[in-house]
């Protein structure tokens, strides 16, 4: 049995239903993390002790960080498919998964934050702004490598367009300057033709 805690419309969660939807897994998911709390009860925190979400446990075997449990999934089920089996294949997938998680995360979350979850009269709009800026210039990186490429590995898509798709969909619905990134826009469309990135992803931003 496949558990999940944490509440649909965080980041790292919707990359875990989004895998397990892709893999045609089965899984109870259990609301935990913001407004639900429990992650903070002795029992949560036994499982993870960061007191965030998502956590998972695969008949018993428990796993936090949600790249970490991503590649994990697809390695147990999704082997030549999500999960490359050319080691150097692999080996790419994870860079960019890092590299999300990394970069792009850490550059992207004062924006989301200060914009979605701060009230207007609270803000800091110059940390808003930085952040903003070091966001866009990342997102850089990403458009040059996806030129003539579908997803991030080439013509299949893998696990590494799990992280880097959650993260493309936030960029992209932000009320916020962006700098022309064709290729990254042709990518999320190719994204959004997957019903599980649009049935776990494509959510308004709250
Ligand atoms: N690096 C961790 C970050 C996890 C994380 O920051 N989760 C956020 C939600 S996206 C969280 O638990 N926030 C507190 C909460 O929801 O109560 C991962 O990728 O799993």
């Amino acid at each position: 049995m496949l558990n999940i805690w944490g509440r649909a419309n965080s980041i790292n969660v919707q990359k875990v239903l989004w895998c397990c939807d892709e893999l045609g897994l089965e899984y109870e998911r259990i609301d935990a993390g913001g407004p639900f709390g429990r992650t903070r009860d002795p029992d949560y925190l036994a499982m993870n002790p960061n007191a965030l979400v998502p956590t998972i446990s695969d008949d018993g075997f428990i796993l936090w960080e949600s790249n970490a449990i991503v590649r994990y999934l697809c390695s147990k089920h999704g082997a030549g498919s999500l999960y490359p089996e050319d080691l150097r294949e692999r080996a790419n997938a994870d860079r960019w998964m890092d590299w999300q998680l990394g970069t792009i995360s850490n550059a992207l979350r004062p924006v989301f934050i200060g914009l979605v979850r701060t009230p207007p009269e609270d803000r800091d709009e110059a940390a808003i702004e930085a952040a903003r800026q070091s966001t866009a210039a990342a997102w850089e990186i990403l458009e040059a490598h996806m030129e003539g490429r579908d997803y991030a590995l080439g013509d299949d898509f893998t696990m590494a367009d799990i992280p880097l798709g959650v993260s493309i969909y936030r960029w992209l619905r932000l009320p916020v300057e962006r700098p022309p990134i064709p290729n990254l826009e042709a990518y999320h469309e190719r994204l959004s033709e997957r019903p599980a990135f649009r049935e776990r992803v494509m959510l308004p931003l709250t």
